[in-house]
């Protein structure tokens, strides 16, 4: 029966909306429908998951919008770029975990927060892709928007310290090309990783629907039967408006971060290939000592 809530806040006047506005895209928040009529204006903005929450008793809650982030110190680096004022340091609460408070309009004061690291080990994988090799398959489809991702990519890798002799750029026709030429350099065992990038926009083609389920299929069943990790960074998107924003605007570059999910994932599996493998030597060694 409940679909959803949305805290309304009155600002003070259209230069604090506009602030807060500004505030809210440049933290990266989705941005809802806006509305405006002779009588004001809203700008709802949207987040993952939301609850309203009542307390009683003595807490100090420093104010009533709290947003809990992944990053604190992102936030807090965006709030100083920003040149919000009033943005408080970063402070440890007496439940595991950190905040900062800062009033970006007259009036409207947000808790930031973290919960800290849980003390369990998990096991990540670092951003260092020195002498790892990759794969990356890029569609000429849209180009104009792909060439983007691949520089995207190009830069990840290469900031992450892969040499450029490491690096093996395929073209293919469209996206739906890339799976079977993921496929291909997967197999070859010459790459630790593959990077595919595409773009596909739903005005351009009727049949949108069928070809990014099978690009999409495609590529994970080649990660999944090949073993080699395969990273996503084909764009499907309603528009060009939309996928200018994913190849370098406002939302990033997805190519850039397909690459360095890669470069995670190659670490990542060679953690956890080597616990693996240390945990089945130590089982053979206790089952010979029997
Ligand atoms: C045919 C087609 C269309 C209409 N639109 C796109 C698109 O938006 N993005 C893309 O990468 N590829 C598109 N293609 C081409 C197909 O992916 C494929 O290359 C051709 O159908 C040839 O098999």
């Amino acid at each position: 029966m409940i679909k959803g809530i949305t805290t309304i806040r009155h600002v003070a006047g259209s230069k604090e909306f506009k602030a807060l506005s500004k505030l809210f895209d440049a933290m990266g928040f989705e941005r809802g429908t806006p509305w405006k009529t002779a009588r004001g204006q809203g700008a709802p903005f949207k987040v993952p998951l939301g609850q309203i929450e009542f307390v009683e008793g003595l807490e100090t809650l420093h104010a009533d919008i709290w947003i809990e982030v992944t990053d604190l110190d992102s936030i807090s680096g965006v709030l100083a770029k920003e040149n919000v004022k009033g943005a408080e340091k970063i402070q440890a609460t007496a439940w595991d975990s950190r905040f900062l408070v800062a009033e970006p309009a007259k009036g409207s004061k947000i808790l930031f927060w973290q919960k800290n690291r849980p003390a369990e080990d998990a096991i990540e994988g670092d951003l260092n892709a020195r002498g790892m090799r990759f794969g990356i398959i890029v569609s000429r489809w849209n180009s104009f928007i792909t060439e983007r991702l691949l520089q995207g990519a190009l830069d990840a890798l290469r900031r992450s310290g892969c040499s450029k002799e490491d690096i093996t750029v395929v073209r293919v026709p469209g996206a739906f090309e890339i799976p079977s030429q993921a496929r291909t350099l997967a197999e070859s065992g010459k790459y630790d990783a593959i990077v595919t990038l595409g773009c596909l926009i739903r005005g351009e083609t009727t049949h949108y629907e069928h070809i990014s389920t099978e690009v999409t299929r495609g590529i994970g069943q080649s990660a999944q039967e090949t073993g080699v990790p395969h990273t996503y960074g084909v764009l499907t998107c309603e528009n060009l408006e939309q996928a200018l924003d994913r190849a370098g605007l406002k939302a990033g570059n997805k190519g850039f971060e397909a690459a360095t999910s890669a470069i995670e994932m190659v670490n990542l599996q060679r953690k956890t290939q080597n616990r693996a493998k240390t945990k089945a030597m130590s089982k053979k060694k206790k089952s010979k000592g029997r």
